[in-house]
């Protein structure tokens, strides 16, 4: 990966190892003492102002997806403020805040505050706090690493499902394990607040929080070779795992976070 800027935190404790960019303050890695990197970050993405960084865990809001420009929002594109740094035995916890500026009104004509809330130790905890006075919608975009995708398998999603490839179609399943040997597109609508993702090198426990939805996306073959900061054969290693508000829009003090267990 290509990173040229100071704007980027490099976290190192005996429980882990991580880095945050201060753009969209996003975890683009970590890895557990003892184990190997939980997140998938492009080798190829470049650090740019204008450009989300592809990978670790990328902030959607105000909006989810291609609703408006631009896509997924404008909270991963800007830089948010460390407030503070606190190093215990238990691990590293940082929070961080974003508020409205004159170019966040330009895109989105409203007053907010962010604040995220990390974690970073044995297990890796996200939580995000929206301060907004009109309903928004959003999500933790979780790039997760896996050896092989045609030998992983995610549990917990539930039986609906929302499928972006087929017009949105909703589709009802009875499989309660999802294997994955094609593009998959999919807001779970009425998911676990636990997933597992079982890859042949690892075991990862999700606890979700606040959640409506679990989003999985993976771009597979054809459309990977569209997406210009994606490698060809990175859809292999890769699984979007989302904690979403999608379906239930995020109201006023809403909160939604994510735990990450090996
Ligand atoms: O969360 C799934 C998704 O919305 C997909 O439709 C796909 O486009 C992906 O996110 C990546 O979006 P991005 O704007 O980061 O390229």
């Amino acid at each position: 990966m290509e990173i040229a800027t100071p704007d980027i935190l490099n976290i190192s404790h005996p429980l882990c190892r991580a880095t945050i960019l201060l753009q969209g303050a996003q975890l683009i890695s970590w890895i557990p003492s003892g184990a190997s990197e939980v997140l998938w970050s492009s080798d190829i993405s470049h650090y740019s102002s204008d450009k989300a960084f592809r990978g670790g865990i990328p902030i959607c809001w105000p909006w989810f997806g291609k609703a408006f420009f631009p896509s997924h929002g404008f909270a991963r594109l800007i830089p948010w403020e460390l407030i503070s740094r606190d190093d215990s035995n238990s691990g590293v916890h940082l929070e961080f805040r974003l508020s409205d500026s004159p170019k966040t009104r330009e895109i989105w004509p409203h007053p907010f505050t962010l604040t995220l809330q990390i974690h970073l130790g044995s297990t890796c905890e996200i939580q995000l706090n929206i301060d907004a006075p009109v309903p928004t919608t959003g999500a933790l975009h979780t790039y997760l690493t896996t050896s092989d995708i045609s030998h992983s398998t995610v549990s917990g999603l539930g039986d609906y499902y929302i499928d972006s490839l087929q017009k949105n179609t909703h589709v009802t399943t009875v499989e309660s394990t999802l294997q994955i040997h094609s593009e998959v597109d999919r807001i779970y609508t009425h998911p676990q607040s636990e997933n597992t993702l079982t890859t042949p090198k690892k075991t990862l426990q999700l606890s979700h929080q606040g959640q409506s939805d679990v989003v999985v996306w993976n771009p597979w073959i054809e459309r990977s070779a569209e997406i210009a900061d994606m490698e060809a054969n990175d859809y292999r290693h890769m699984l979007c795992i989302e904690t979403a508000r999608i379906s239930k829009p995020l109201f006023p003090s809403d909160t939604i976070g994510l735990a990450i267990k090996i």
